[in-house]
C-alpha cells in the first residue's frame, strides 16, 4: 500500500535492526539477520502493507537514518535486544528530530521487558509478538482510528505516563501455522555470506521453527514468547528451509530456543529433510536430556553440531539454575552424540549468584573432561525480567545503573554485586578456554600445558578474592 496517507507519501513501515558490526577483525562474531522483522515483513506485506527493512549490521547507523528519512514512512519500528539499547536510543534521538510526524516504535526483547525505559525518545512500545499487532496498528493509523488501546501497544499519555502495558496476546497455534514464514528477500545475503565465507569458509543462515520454552531456568529471558512453546508446522519449516537454502546457504541454524524439545516433531523435520533429499549441514542447540534414538536421526538429516546449555559443574548450581539434569546426563549426552558424528558445544557461566568457589572449580573440571568441539563461558549476567534479577534485587546486589549495562556480547564484566571480583571470574574463564583450546589444538604437549594452566588456576583461585 506504498501512497499517500494523511498527506505524506510513504513506504508505509520502515523497520530497523541497529545492530553495527564493530568487532575487531579477529573475532568471529556470529552474524545473522534479525528473523522477528522477515515474519512482520511478511505478514504485513500480506495484508497490503509495504515494508522497508534496514539492516545497520554492515552499513552503519548514519545509512539507515538517511534511508529512514527518504523513504518518509507512517511507523519507524526499531528493534532492540539487550546489547542493543544505547544504539537504538540514539537512533530514536535522530529520528524524531528529522522524522518529526513519523509514528516511532520500539519492539523486540528490551521493550517487550522494560517499555517505559523507552517511552522518553519513542511514541511507543511493542510488548511481545509483532505480527498481528504490526497489522492492528497499520489498519487503526489508514483508517485514522485510535490506537492506543491495542494490547501489546504501551504509549505515552499527554501528561507522560504509560498507556496500556500489557503483551500482545500469544498468537495461538492454529493460526501461528498460518501465517507466513520470514520475508527473507529483505535480507542483505550479499554482505552476510561474504562475512560467513570468509570467517567460517562456509554460509550459514538462521531458520526458527517453534516459539518459546516452558522449562523456566531462573537466568533464562523469555520477554516475547514466555514460557509457552508453539510450533510451526513441518511444512513451514521445510518450506524455509528450501527458501535459505535457495538463497546459496550452505549450512542451517536452527535457531529456537531447544530444536528437539518436542523430539518426535524433530524427528519428523529430520525425515522430512532426508525424504526431499535436501542436502545441507545443520546446528541447533539442544538440551541434553534426550533420547540417543533423536541423535543418530538428527546426524543422519544433516546435523553437525549441537550447543547444549550446561552452564555448571557443581550439582547444586544447577539445581539453583532450574536446569533439571546433573552432570552426569551432560557426560552421557555428548558422548551419544559424538558417537552418532555429531560434535557437541556447550555453554557455561561462571559467577552465579550464590556460586562458591568449589562451584567454579566443579564447572573447570566439567569442562576439561567433556569432548567439546567448542566452548562459550561467559560471567553471569542477571537480565531484568528474569527470575534471577528479581533474586538479585531482594538479595540487594543490584549496582547503581551505569554499572548495569551489558553493552556488548560476550565482554565479560560483572554487572551486579557478585560473590566473586571480576578478576577471579575472568581467570577462571581463561584457564577454562585454555584447557579447552589445549585439550582440542595442540596435541600431546598442549594437553600437558593446558593441564597444568588449570592445575595451577585450581590452586590459586580460592586464594583470590
Ligand atoms: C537467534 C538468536 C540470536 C542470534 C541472532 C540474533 C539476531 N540477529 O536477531 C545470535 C546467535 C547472533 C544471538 C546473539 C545474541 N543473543 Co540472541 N537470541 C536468538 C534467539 C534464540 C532467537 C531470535 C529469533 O530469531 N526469534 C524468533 C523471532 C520470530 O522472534 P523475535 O525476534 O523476538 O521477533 C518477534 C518480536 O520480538 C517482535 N519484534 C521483532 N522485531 C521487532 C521490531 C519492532 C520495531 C517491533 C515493534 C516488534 C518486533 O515481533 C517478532 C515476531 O513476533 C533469541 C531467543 C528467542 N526465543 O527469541 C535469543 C535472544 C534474543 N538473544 C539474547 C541474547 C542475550 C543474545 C546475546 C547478547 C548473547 C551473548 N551472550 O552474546 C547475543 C547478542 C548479539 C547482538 N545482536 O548483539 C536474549 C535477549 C534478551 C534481551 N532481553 O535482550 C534472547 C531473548 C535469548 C534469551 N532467552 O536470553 N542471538
Ligand atoms: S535456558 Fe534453555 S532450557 Fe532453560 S528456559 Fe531458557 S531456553 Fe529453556
Amino acid at each position: 500500500m506504498v501512497g499517500t496517507v494523511l498527506g505524506l507519501t510513504v513506504a508505509d513501515v520502515v523497520l530497523i535492526y541497529p545492530f553495527v558490526y564493530r568487532e575487531s577483525p579477529r573475532r568471529k562474531l556470529w552474524l545473522f539477520p534479525p528473523l522477528g522483522q522477515g515474519h512482520i515483513t511478511a505478514y504485513l506485506r500480506e495484508k497490503g502493507y509495504s515494508v522497508r527493512f534496514l539492516d545497520c549490521t554492515f552499513r552503519g547507523l548514519d545509512w539507515a537514518v538517511a534511508e529512514a528519512v527518504r523513504e518518509n514512512p507512517l511507523v519507524v519500528g526499531v528493534y532492540c535486544m539487550v546489547t542493543l539499547q544505547d544504539d537504538a536510543l540514539a537512533m530514536a534521538k535522530r529520528l524524531r528530530e528529522l522524522l518529526p510526524k513519523t509514528l516511532l516504535l520500539a519492539g523486540g526483547p528490551m521493550p517487550s521487558g522494560n517499555p517505559k525505559a523507552f517511552l522518553h525518545d519513542f511514541d511507543g512500545a511493542m510488548r511481545g509478538e509483532g505480527e498481528l499487532l504490526w497489522v492492528d496498528l497499520m489498519d487503526c493509523l489508514v483508517n485514522q482510528r485510535d490506537y492506543t488501546h491495542l494490547e501489546g501497544l504501551c504509549t505515552k499519555g499527554p501528561d507522560g505516563v504509560l498507556v496500556g502495558n500489557q503483551k500482545s496476546p500469544l498468537i495461538p497455534k492454529e493460526i501461528l501455522t498460518q501465517l507466513p514464514m520470514p520475508a527473507r528477500d529483505i535480507y542483505d545475503h550479499a554482505h552476510y555470506q561474504q562475512y560467513w565465507q570468509q570467517k567460517f569458509g562456509f554460509t550459514q543462515t538462521p531458520v526458527f521453527t517453534a516459539r518459546g520454552c516452558p522449562y523456566g531456568c531462573e537466568y533464562c529471558d523469555q520477554p516475547i514468547f514466555g514460557y509457552t512453546y508453539r510450533e510451526h508446522s513441518v511444512e513451514q519449516v521445510l518450506a524455509d528451509v528450501e527458501r535459505a537454502l535457495a538463497d546459496g546457504y550452505s549450512h542451517i541454524w536452527f535457531a529456537d530456543d531447544i530444536f528437539m524439545l518436542n523430539w518426535q516433531r524433530a524427528l519428523k523435520i529430520c525425515e522430512e529433510i532426508q525424504r526431499r533429499g535436501l542436502k545441507f549441514k545443520w546446528d541447533c542447540l539442544g538440551r541434553v536430556d534426550v533420547n540417543r534414538k533423536v541423535f543418530d536421526r538428527m546426524a543422519a538429516a544433516g546435523c553437525q553440531r549441537i550447543f547444549f546449555g550446561i552452564e555448571s559443574g557443581s550439582p547444586r548450581v544447577l539445581k539453583q539454575m532450574g536446569k533439571r539434569f546433573t552432570p552426569e546426563v551432560v557426560h552421557q549426552a555428548l558422548q551419544d552424540a559424538n558417537e552418532t558424528g555429531i560434535r557437541a558445544a556447550a555453554f557455561f557461566q561462571v559467577g552465579y549468584p550464590g556460586e562458591t568457589t568449589a562451584d567454579i572449580l566443579a564447572t573447570l573440571d566439567l569442562i576439561a573432561t567433556l569432548p567439546l568441539d567448542y566452548l562459550s563461558f561467559t560471567i553471569t549476567y542477571p537480565l531484568p525480567g528474569t527470575k534471577l534479577f528479581d533474586r538479585v534485587v531482594a538479595e540487594g546486589r543490584l549496582l547503581p545503573e551505569d554499572r548495569q549495562e551489558w553493552k556488548r556480547a560476550g565482554h565479560n564484566v560483572v554487572t551486579y554485586r557478585a560473590d566473586h571480583s571480576q578478576f577471579k571470574l575472568r581467570w577462571a574463564i581463561y584457564a577454562g578456554r585454555a584447557r579447552f583450546l589445549a585439550e582440542r589444538h595442540l596435541g600431546t604437549l598442549g594437553r600437558g600445558l593446558g593441564r597444568l594452566i588449570t592445575a595451577t588456576t585450581v590452586r590459586a583461585l580460592p586464594l583470590l578474592s
